[in-house]
């Protein structure tokens, strides 16, 4: 009896999130490659979507579920969104003078001092378009859901007008993977058409794996 309670005990606290135990591995995936231009480079809702999957094994090389991990790029204009974070959607039917950066801001922040005008300043999801994100690569429109895109990020230059991190501390499924998009917003200008590359670095304290985002034009 006692040891049953006991089982069913200890199986109830496998659902709380453990760290890795020494012998672990993270599995990261290969390099990325895509190609890019001038025309992405702004912050500006267009660029490049990539799903990523990052795995932890234990040292029998089985996946470990419920393990913390930490991922984060090396560059601000390179965020890390989680998938339940966005979804897919239809071709976005913003008004015909929405062309720029400058008419988002318009939009899509809030207007404080009362001209009718968003002021750049303080993101707000006036429209749900506000929150919807363009791969350029695959043509294709996605938008962050609901509270989500109601994190926002200001800043005093303008602003980063939806949430942007690069940074994330997440859990292992039960797959003993980690699944997530990396948005491609800007990227290091290098001249002449090159860019530097991005690192991603996923941590699990024991053992940390990296991978790369390549532009190859
Ligand atoms: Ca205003
Ligand atoms: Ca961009």
């Amino acid at each position: 009896m006692f040891a049953t309670a006991a089982l069913l005990l200890s199986m109830g606290c496998t659902s709380g999130v453990v760290q890795a135990p020494y012998g672990s591995s993270v599995i990261t995936p290969d390099n990325i490659q895509l190609s890019w231009t001038d025309a992405y480079n702004d912050y500006d809702l267009a660029g490049a979507v990539q799903l990523f999957d990052v795995m932890v094994i234990d040292d029998e090389n089985q996946p470990m579920e419920n393990v913390e991990i930490d991922i984060s790029t090396s560059y601000g204009g390179v965020y890390i969104v989680p998938q339940e974070s966005i979804e897919l959607v239809g071709y976005p039917s913003v008004p015909k003078d929405v062309q720029s950066y400058e008419d988002l801001e318009r939009y899509c922040t809030v207007d404080e001092d009362g001209d009718g005008v968003g002021d750049g300043n303080i993101y707000t999801l006036n429209y749900d378009w506000c929150a919807w994100y363009w791969d350029t690569v695959n043509d294709t429109y996605y938008s962050f859901a609901g509270t989500y895109a109601d994190n926002y990020t200001n800043t005093d230059s303008g602003g980063l007008y939806w949430y942007a991190p690069t940074y994330v501390s997440a859990t292992t499924d039960n797959r003993g993977t980690y699944r997530g998009y990396l948005l491609v917003d800007t990227l290091q200008d290098q001249g002449e058409g090159t860019y530097a590359d991005v690192v991603i670095t996923a941590s699990i304290g024991v053992d940390v794996g990296t991978f790369s985002l390549q532009v190859i034009n």
